[in-house]
């Protein structure tokens, strides 16, 4: 492994002043646990084995179709994020994996870039395809669709653009392809709403067929945005079959911020898992649309019912129940690596309460329906204060203590502000 983008002498000097803290947090926090036959060293064990994946998109600053405001510093290329993600995982000890997105992150040496990644003590999760952007020099516009479009040249591109992200996943490492389509209509009448499917699911059909034994294939919804009046994949009903039609490979991922405001997500997470389709996830928060916030940071207690589901699904596992965790975001105000360091402790900490849920108590007051103290037993475990459990896991990784104040106090951004070169203005997501 190179040397680490942070000092590790700065994270041991700070641990070293934080430590005393969190041994007593942990120490009272595992008395209180214990109290209610809760180990804490076994939650503890529990959330050092779990990590989220963070998108390579996610490292620069986002922006909205009115304007994005770039930071002196940010990354301008897949090196300069991966650099980026090094130290969210350096710190946090939760990110390990990467996802990337095609052609944003294209290079022409994948096995290079598998080692420089590695070299950063990361590698890559599910490869990211893109025909909702079109290409300088691309033959076929995606403006009327892609999978989906009329056109069957055009339609071909966006199949043989998803088999090119297959192949430049198996060089990564990766064993997942995620696939979102913006392809939908913004008047009554623009498409049929039945051929459009149709077209979406023959396109489709060729994209699986050619995913190696051990890949999946990962069915994005979305409700809307491009499209204003239909999107072809607007819901968890069309996706589920989709990779139902498309066969065992083929699974549903789940955006939280991809659904009409107040939708029951944790629901459709079971649902999904029941018939065996829950393939992973893409985390964030929102207010109204898709607004790509920091997980947990407008609605913590959906994103723990939804890990609570999750716990619920890996005591009763389905058939090739293994989801892949990822974050989605789009930072458009804060720095984007405290953003994905607090979002990966907001992540992990539902995964972490979720663990803490008698589940015993839980089924037996649903069995008695004895309501109050069902609920009771999922809000005793999200009012516990797990932030000690963390702590002491990320330490032991070889991670800091206070993630952020290690951060600041590095001067990591303004380092890299001297270093890189500037991002010019511009709008959208990337
Ligand atoms: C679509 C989406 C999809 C990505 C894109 C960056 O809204 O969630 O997952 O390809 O954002
Ligand atoms: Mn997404």
């Amino acid at each position: 492994m190179t040397d680490l983008p942070i000092s590790a002498d700065l994270i041991a000097d700070r641990n070293h002043a934080h430590r005393e803290a969190l041994e007593d947090d942990y120490a009272a926090l595992g008395r209180k646990l214990a109290r209610a036959g809760i180990d804490i060293d076994a939650v503890k064990a529990k959330v050092a084995q779990f990590s989220v994946a963070v998108p390579s998109w996610g490292a620069g600053r986002g922006g909205t179709r009115f304007a994005k405001f770039p930071i002196p510093g940010e990354p301008t290329n897949i090196h300069e994020k991966l650099e980026d993600c090094a130290v969210i995982q350096q710190l946090g000890r939760t990110t390990p994996r990467v996802s990337p997105h095609f052609p944003w992150d294209k290079v022409s040496d994948y096995k290079a870039l598998r080692e420089e990644a590695a070299a950063l003590g990361l590698g890559f999760d599910a490869v990211n395809s893109n025909t909702f952007q079109d290409q300088p020099g691309q033959a076929h516009t995606y403006a009327n669709g892609s999978l989906a479009a009329q056109d069957a040249a055009t339609r071909q591109q966006a199949v043989d653009h998803n088999i090119e992200c297959i192949e430049i996943g198996k060089q990564l490492g990766s064993t997942d392809l995620t696939v979102w389509v913006g392809d939908g209509t913004n008047f009554p009448g623009q498409q049929d709403l039945g051929r459009s499917l149709d077209r979406y699911l023959e396109a489709a059909a060729k994209i699986y067929a050619a995913l190696p034994d051990d890949w999946r294939m990962l069915l994005e919804h979305k409700m809307f945005e491009p499209a204003f009046y239909s999107t072809v994949i607007s819901d968890w009903g069309s996706s589920i079959l989709a990779a139902q039609e498309l066969g065992p490979k083929a699974k549903c991922l789940v955006d939280l911020g991809h659904h009409a405001p107040n939708v029951n997500i944790e629901q459709i997470v079971a649902r999904l898992h029941r018939f065996g389709k829950l393939g992973g996830f893409h985390f964030n928060d929102s207010k109204y649309g898709d607004d790509d916030l920091d997980s947990g940071a407008i609605n913590p207690h959906q994103l723990f019912l939804v890990f609570n589901e999750l716990a619920e699904a890996e005591a009763n596992p389905r058939e090739g129940f293994n989801p892949s965790y990822m974050i989605d975001q789009s930072h458009n105000v804060t720095d984007p690596i405290e953003s994905m360091l607090s979002s990966a402790e907001s992540i992990t900490q539902c995964y972490a309460k979720a663990a803490l849920v008698d589940r015993a108590a839980l089924h037996a007051a649903q069995e008695a329906n004895d309501t109050m103290m069902a609920f009771q037993a999922l809000r005793r475990a999200y009012n516990t204060d797990v932030a000690p459990i963390l702590a002491m896991a990320r330490m032991e990784a070889g991670g800091a203590i206070d993630v952020l104040e290690a951060y600041r106090l590095s001067q990591y951004r303004s380092r890299k502000a001297q270093e890189r070169k500037p991002v010019g203005l511009g709008a959208g997501i990337v």
